[in-house]
């Protein structure tokens, strides 16, 4: 391929939409011939729609990069909640998340080329002068190098690629001389001691101002990193190369890149997730595409598109050719064993492969990019954005949601591979949800849960390098931008590298592998690049008919779980594995299955591997939805418009606001503020939600005390300062050990943190209304312009109690979407956990405590692909267990989880020996 093939093809950052002229012509041939299809597919959305949208999104940019300007900077990012910067070391540390914060302004420098992207030059050049007076690079502070290097470094170069253009140009930064660049190149130099290993994998974490060697770099004694942590260096470090002519950041980069090929698993060409960076043993043998590896896939793939070497396309398509064999079970992309690869490692996938799609669409794989966004797309539908993971039946596994912009990304490139407009409809969803949930008066909140709406003070700094990009070019047309987007590749943090830097300051160390240099013509990458020759143009209809059987793949999917399990031998009549959801200890059946694993076939042995691993997650799983059932504290009254979501702790007495219930009112703090003794401003509680403080009596003590004085309603904030569900885990309030049955009022925890912005709220504003509930009720984006909470006709009284105007329950039962309303009641709540015997303990339930069965309530065993109404029925209802009531009851079993585990322990351990024997 030539020297600027790397640039040419497959080179542009977004793939060629077909021309308009065939497009047209073809699109008129099916229009008679299948009209009443085609106006099944998406109607094409008007020029002016399309301007709306993007001008919607250069609204939400501003709402996001001026309340951090305002209220953050010079802090890395901005606590939307609390509208304050988030610095490293004045907040409760949230453990890895934080390595990405070095006191450089992160969000300032990973928001420079979001800037010109959105046309916001005189704010471009703005922001550039800030970085260069403001940002220093030297801190004694431990980073991530994989986030310094996307964000900063990439930040910076992307900054500095437009920087040049814009000079270019002749209108803006006519002053620039390079001076990002410069930055870029001492961060470069300050990155370099982690590749100080005999690999040549960078260590994972590095002192800015220390490296990693000296006593007072705290860091250097690490001995693993993630694969794309050590794979994800190439394209930053070969643009700064390029850029500066000094060779060894390629070199390095290379160096990593080469060593994690010969590590690759040689039968399977698979990776793990994590390495040894000393001896290249893989730590941990599971392979997908999502959280450890993503980045290293696509930076093969988009190191061939910018250098033009053919290795790294010879890489990835190996690596390709495995995935698709092992790892795409369309539509889902399931982690399997690197050894074992026909072993899935896991019945659950994570937020991050939603960036595959949008590769695969680079690599020119469209179909299955159509499916898997498709099935993605109908997990968001479901629950508004894609939780950091879910499992193979599109449950919640973990409901967190920090604005990742993977899903917006591979929209836009399906978009413009396709031309469908149905993506332009999906980019309007997300748009829309963005606004409806995330949005607060200080920008954007993170998820803390998306089945209850509740919000996390945290506005990382990847929203504004890539979610609005990617947004804004969706619906953006050539002339919307200042400069031709597709002269440039993004990086996996979508900053933008020129392509021409493939013929720039070649290393010499490696041209071009090939060993013969043939110059390629433009057929060649007929089938490399996403061929829209072959696909929109002669099938307007392709990706819709690839979707629609994907369509309810969510909601009325037989809940099999895993896809594949050998499904050969099941046809032919073998009786398939027994699975740890499916498991019974008072079945005899399967206690004898469980005799037979691991010792008469291979088959066996895996079934048996498989199945205590996956006891392991489900009791882990288990753990994790027992230790938090999250509630919301949502303030309603102005100007925060329902639009904050606060994470409480539910109570083991008082109403039980799972019951589709809620209660709503101003909130007003009790005198004496514990609440340990009768209260001596009952006239100001009276009809409201008193806010007590957590200590020295029992939970239950406060509730009698309010509620006694007139409160409909009652809220514990943490004595503990600083505390956040942020980084504690959220408990239940204990009762007093006595019966409770009394307490009639709804009480929620809150800690210290989420507490305080109640409090500062009631300080300022004087009148909070606040809604209790176990999901956040939606919002309105309306009505912050018309200045008017939430309408007070919406909502029914229910409550037993007397009730004060301004203040209400309400049964929510028939304001359920419809996916709800069909269920029925969910389970009781377990019975209350054995009460605290110290004053004003909190519980923390664990499974065995609850006597409870994670296995009841579970996928029914259908594996034979088929729906039954039963599946469905019991599918439905796992569902809304879990989802409306993360505490529900798993009823009583025999022997609990635990127990069975440690029976199994030796049995465990003697599968992994035997696993480490076989590699
Ligand atoms: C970004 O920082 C990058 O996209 C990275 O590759 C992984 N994901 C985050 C955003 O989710």
């Amino acid at each position: 391929m030539s020297e600027a093939g790397g640039g040419r093809g497959c080179g542009s950052a977004v793939p060629q939409r077909a021309p308009w002229n065939l497009v047209a012509t073809t699109a008129a041939l099916y229009l008679v011939m299948a009209t009443s299809v085609w106006t099944a597919a998406a109607a094409p959305m008007s020029r002016e729609e399309k301007q709306k949208l993007g001008n919607q999104v250069l609204e939400m940019f501003d709402h996001a990069y001026g309340n951090y300007m305002e209220h953050a900077y010079p802090a890395d990012e901005l606590m939307p909640l609390t509208c304050r910067g988030r610095v490293r070391g004045q907040e409760p540390s949230r453990g890895d998340v934080d390595d990405a914060l070095g006191k450089f302004s992160l969000t300032l420098i990973d928001s420079l080329d979001t800037l010109v992207v959105l046309n916001k030059t005189k704010e471009f050049e703005d922001a550039v002068r800030k970085v260069l007076r403001d940002v220093n690079l030297d801190n004694d502070v431990v980073v991530s190098v994989f986030e310094t290097n996307i964000r900063v470094l990439g930040g910076l170069l992307g900054g500095h690629s437009l920087a040049i253009m814009l000079k270019e140009k002749g209108e803006y930064m006519q002053w620039y001389n390079g001076e990002l660049l410069q930055m870029a190149k001492q961060l470069g130099y300050k990155l370099l001691p982690a590749f100080n290993t005999t690999s040549g994998l960078p260590y994972p974490r590095i002192n800015l101002k220390f490296g990693i060697r000296k006593p007072e770099a705290r860091t250097g004694t690490e001995t693993d990193t993630c694969t794309a942590c050590a794979g994800t260096l190439i394209l930053e470090f070969a643009a700064l190369s390029r850029f500066t002519g000094a060779t060894i950041f390629e070199e390095y980069a290379r160096k990593a890149l080469d060593f994690l090929w010969e590590k690759r698993q040689r039968s399977s060409n698979l990776v793990g997730v994590t390495i040894n960076i000393h001896t290249g043993d893989w730590v941990r043998k599971d392979s997908g595409v999502g959280a450890g590896i993503d980045s290293y896939y696509e930076y093969l793939l988009k190191a061939y598109v910018l250098l033009g070497d053919d290795s790294f396309l010879e890489r990835f398509n190996t690596h390709y050719d495995a995935i698709m064999r092992y790892i795409s079970q369309p539509p889902l992309l399931l982690d399997v064993h690197i050894h074992k690869p026909m072993l899935n490692a896991r019945t659950w996938m994570d937020a991050l492969l939603a960036f595959f799609p949008g590769l695969q669409v680079l690599k020119g794989d469209i179909r299955p990019a159509i499916e898997t966004h498709e099935m993605l797309y109908q997990v968001i539908k479901k629950h508004n954005f894609l939780p950091e993971a879910f499992t193979t039946d599109f449950r919640v596994h973990w409901a967190q949601h920090p604005l990742r912009p993977e899903f917006a990304e591979s929209t836009y490139f399906l978009y413009k591979a396709t031309g469908d407009p149905y993506y332009l409809e999906v980019g309007k969803t997300l748009i829309e949800n963005l606004n409806k949930y995330a949005r607060v008066p200080c920008g954007f909140a993170a998820m803390k849960d998306v089945r209850t709406g509740s919000h996390e003070d945290r506005m990382d700094s990847f929203f504004l390098a890539e979610m609005f990009k990617y947004l804004y070019l969706l619906f953006a047309d050539k002339e919307d931008i200042i400069f031709d987007i597709e002269d440039y590749i993004f990086t996996t943090e979508a900053h933008l590298l020129p392509l021409w830097l493939s013929t720039t300051n070649q290393s010499t160390s490696k041209k071009n592998t090939t060993s013969e240099y043939i110059e390629l013509d433009d057929s060649n990458f007929d089938w490399t690049c996403p061929n829209t020759q072959i696909l929109f143009p002669n099938d307007p209809l392709y990706a819709q008919s690839i979707r629609e059987p994907l369509k309810n793949v969510v909601d009325k999917s037989c809940p099999r779980g895993i896809i594949r399990v050998r499904e050969e031998s099941f046809r032919s009549g073998a009786k398939p594995p027994l699975r740890a959801r499916d498991f019974m200890a008072t079945n005899p059946e399967h206690l004898e299955i469980l005799k037979k694993m691991g010792a008469a076939s291979s088959i066996d042995a895996e079934d048996g591997l498989r199945f205590m691993q996956e006891m392991i997650e489900l009791s882990s799983q288990q753990q994790k939805e027992q230790q938090l059932p999250p509630r919301a504290v949502q303030v309603v009254s102005r100007p925060f418009f329902g639009r904050v979501v606060l994470t409480a702790g539910p109570a083991q007495f008082g109403l039980d606001l799972s019951k589709h219930k809620e209660t709503r009112g101003f909130v007003a703090s009790s005198k004496p503020y514990n609440g340990c003794s009768e209260l001596t401003n009952p006239e100001a509680v009276v009809g409201k939600i008193a806010l007590i403080q957590r200590g020295q009596c029992m939970f239950a003590e406060k509730a009698r005390h309010i509620q006694n004085a007139g409160a409909i309603g009652g809220i514990v904030i943490d004595d503990n300062e600083g505390s956040s569900s942020d980084t504690a885990p959220l408990f239940q309030m204990a009762g007093d050990g006595k019966d409770t049955d009394d307490i009639k009022i709804p009480m929620l925890f809150l800690f210290s943190k989420e507490g305080s912005i109640i409090l500062d709220a009631l300080r300022e504003y004087e009148e909070v209304e606040v809604l209790l509930s176990d999901k956040a009720k939606d919002r309105d984006p309306d009505m912050e312009s018309e200045e008017q909470p939430f309408s007070d006709g919406d909502s029914e009284n229910q409550s037993t109690e007397p009730l004060a105007p301004g203040s209400q329950e309400v049964d929510l039962a028939d304001q359920e979407s419809p996916e709800d309303s069909s269920l029925g009641s969910p389970p009781e709540s377990p019975p209350a956990a054995a009460a605290g015997e110290a004053a004003d303990e909190a519980t923390d339930v664990s499974p065995s405590e609850q006597n409870s069965d994670p296995l009841e309530n579970h996928e029914p065993t259908s594996l034979d692909g088929e729906c039954t109404d039963l599946d469905n029925q019991l599918q439905e209802q796992s569902e809304t267990e879990e989802d409306s009531n993360p505490n529900v009851s798993w009823g009583n079993k025999d022997q609990p989880i635990d127990s069975i585990l440690a029976d199994w322990s030796e049995d465990i351990e003697a599968f992994e020996m035997m696993e480490k024997d076989e590699l």
